[in-house]
């Protein structure tokens, strides 16, 4: 049995077609709230699949919305303690520090709700592509709650603090060019749906050689932790590794004999 069909269940389902790895929430009659068991799933999928021969993963969803986050009914009705509710929070980010840290480039189709954990979730991808229905919103304040799934490393980070802490506040809800504007996604897609446009991408990326994909999505997450000495260092010892590999010689030879696509924008 291939990796991922182990890794494939009914609520999380994974195909490998080509070196692309789909993974899609299927939860859409809770609007892919992340229950206990969804995020369990999520931290056997996304440390399963580097050991596959996926080279790129779509994470998509069923239904009109990505994922509405923390299941809410599950965290009422378990009245959870303190100590409970922490260690629901570690296991999110032992999931989605995978999914960032692992070196398998994660492309999020996202449409409807990405709303706080589901954001989160989002932002744990490497590349978001939003839709014409897509919106984001962190509406912990009228819930009573607070992130719990890395967004104050995350979300801050695409969009800044004070945009973060205002959203979290007010409730206050981002979507079209205004989302893309603040850099919630990098694409924003008009009539297509967004799981075509990150397909596509996840086409081209597919074509990387794999170390180059291995470093740009995960050391560029690491050495943006590090202060500049450390990173400026970790940055060359990587670009020693990675700007030798035979598949760059072959790549930069199409360069030096004119065979390869030169960089510049199609009219
Ligand atoms: C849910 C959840 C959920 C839907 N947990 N069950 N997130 C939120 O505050 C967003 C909460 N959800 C919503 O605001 C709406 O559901 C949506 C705008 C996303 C979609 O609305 P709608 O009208 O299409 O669906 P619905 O009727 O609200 O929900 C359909 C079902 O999904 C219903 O279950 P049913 O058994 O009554 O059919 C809902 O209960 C269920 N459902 N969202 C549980 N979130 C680590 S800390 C992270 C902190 C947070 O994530 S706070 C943000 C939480």
């Amino acid at each position: 049995m291939a990796i991922y069909e182990k890794l494939s269940s009914e609520l999380l389902t994974v195909d490998i077609t080509d070196h692309i790895a789909t993974v899609t929430l299927n939860r859409a009659e809770k609007r892919n709230a992340l229950d206990e068991n969804m995020v369990e799933l999520l931290n056997q999928v996304f440390g399963g699949l580097p050991k596959s021969n996926a080279r790129v993963v779509v994470l998509a969803a069923a239904g009109d919305h990505f994922s509405a986050g923390l299941d809410l009914v599950e965290h009422y009705q378990k009245d959870r303690d303190a100590a409970e509710f922490m260690r629901i929070c570690l296991a999110w980010h032992e999931a989605f520090n995978k999914m960032e840290y692992a070196g398998l480039p994660i492309i999020a189709a996202l449409k409807g709700a990405v709303v706080g954990g589901g954001l989160e979730l989002a932002a744990a991808a490497h590349i978001r592509v939003a839709d014409q229905s897509t919106y984001f919103a962190l509406p912990e304040g009228q819930r009573g709650v607070f992130t719990g799934g890395g967004a104050t490393i995350r979300v801050a980070d695409l969009i800044g603090k004070a945009r973060m802490i205002d959203m979290m506040l007010t409730g206050r809800i981002y979507k079209g060019q205004e989302a893309m504007d603040i850099g919630l996604c990098q694409y924003l897609v008009d009539t297509s749906s967004s799981l075509d446009k990150a397909l596509s991408l996840a086409e081209t990326i597919a074509k990387n050689p794999p170390l180059s994909n291995f470093a740009i999505s995960s050391a560029i997450s690491h050495i943006s932790n590090l202060p500049a000495i450390h990173a400026s260092y970790a940055e060359a010892f990587i670009a020693g590794v990675v700007n030798t590999q035979p598949a760059a010689r072959e790549l930069l030879a199409g360069f030096a004999n004119k065979t390869a696509a030169r960089t510049k924008p199609v009219d």
